[in-house]
């Protein structure tokens, strides 16, 4: 049974993301709702991170905080969780410490532990173990009523991985290139088994809500052109081939489909054959040269301007925004382009400064 919602009134991303031709590109940044903005501290108060990805009614405020604060300017909510929900599902114990960031006490030590086999063997349902982010979505659709699409996400397996492996942030990637470089077909196992849970938890936000889709694979970078042929992209495909099969399985329309292959950008060419809409990518890629790679396929790209740029002057973010505008859109005919930053937003940003971002592109594309 699908639910309905009111009617969208600004569907300006999800035509854009199907290759429309719009009258301005739709604007959203990553990591919108959270530590920049006051108010996300204020509504967070000494609330635990997981907590509130767990609370429907904290998540789909913290949600909405961007929606309000930057309302007419903003075309999408993305909805307040996190990759790491993924590896809590399987079982494994993650904590979220503060000004640190994910931690896994238990994280996967070899495919001879015990721990690799069980987390391999367990049956999760995923449905159950991730309810409390459908009732998010489905709460905060409503709240929306109608304002922007709202888009729901999972990590990719790679990153994933990464994570179950390493048991937070790294610097190194040690663990996790012992695994892939060592125990390969163990680590294809583990990899097949996370985009299949993938799968499941993109069907149910969309089941519940969600009218987008994106898949994070932050650490994408971190493996060179062959490795990422074979421990990333397989996965980012099988999660494009299978998810809207899935849908049609339970009668539910498909939705566009972003992916973030963070850092690959030696694969942008073959990223824009991998089944996804939309291809989002960081700084470290010429606008123009992408757009110039895409060549006629109707896909479009998302991004991509360095976050740092929120740290500098007025005159610093409107070159930034200028280089983008130059290369994503002037030429390319008013569609093709979601801007975004190249990565998440991040703290200790002024959050007007985010707004004249959202304003100079609005400035630079109208009527162009
Ligand atoms: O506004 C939004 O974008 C929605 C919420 C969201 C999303 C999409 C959060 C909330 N996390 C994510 C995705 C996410 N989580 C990614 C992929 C995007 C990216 O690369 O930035 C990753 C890698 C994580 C893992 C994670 N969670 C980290 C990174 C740690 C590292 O390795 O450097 C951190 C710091 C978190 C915590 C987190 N997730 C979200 C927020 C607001 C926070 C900060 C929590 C806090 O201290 O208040």
């Amino acid at each position: 049974m699908e639910l309905t919602f009111e009617p969208l009134k600004n569907d300006l991303l999800l035509r854009a993301a199907q290759g429309q031709v719009v009258e301005r590109p739709p604007m959203w940044v990553m990591r919108q709702a959270g530590r920049y903005l006051p108010e996300y501290h204020e509504a967070k108060g000494g609330r635990d991170f997981f907590e509130c990805c767990r609370d429907p009614e904290v998540a789909s405020t913290l949600t909405l905080q961007p929606i309000e604060r930057y309302a007419g300017l903003i075309d999408a909510a993305i909805i307040f969780s996190d990759i790491l929900v993924i590896p809590q599902a399987m079982g494994m114990v993650v904590e979220m410490i503060d000004k640190k960031g994910p931690h896994f006490p238990n994280p996967l030590k070899s495919p001879d532990d015990g721990q690799y086999e069980e987390v391999l063997q367990r049956n999760v349902n995923v449905a159950e173990e991730l309810d409390y982010v459908y009732k998010a979505i489905t709460l905060t659709r409503k709240k929306l009523a109608g304002r922007v699409p709202l888009i729901g996400f999972c990590g990719a397996p790679w990153t994933l991985f990464c994570y179950m492996v390493e048991g937070g942030g790294t610097k190194l990637f040690s663990q996790v290139k012992t695994w892939i470089y060592r125990y390969p077909e163990a680590s294809k196992k583990m990899l097949q088994k996370i985009a299949d849970i993938c799968v499941e938890h993109l069907a149910c936000q969309v089941r519940a809500g969600a009218q987008v889709v994106q898949v994070f694979d932050s650490w994408a970078g971190e493996l060179g052109p062959a490795s990422y042929k074979e421990f990333s992209e397989p996965y980012l495909m099988h999660i494009s081939f299978m998810l809207p099969r899935k849908l049609a399985s339970l009668n539910i329309d498909s939705v566009p489909k972003i992916v973030f292959p963070k850092g690959a950008w030696h694969a942008l060419n073959s990223a824009c054959s991998m089944g996804y809409d939309v291809v989002g990518m960081d700084w470290l890629q010429s606008p123009a040269d992408a757009v110039k790679i895409r060549g006629s396929r109707n896909v479009t790209f998302q991004g991509n301007a360095d976050p740092g740029i929120l740290y500098g002057t007025k005159e610093s973010i409107t070159r930034a925004v200028e280089e983008m505008v130059n290369g994503f859109w002037v030429g390319s005919g008013n569609k093709g382009w979601i801007a975004n930053l190249g990565h998440g937003i991040t703290p200790g940003v002024d959050p007007d400064n985010l707004k004249f971002y959202f304003e100079e592109i609005h400035r630079l594309t109208k009527s162009s």
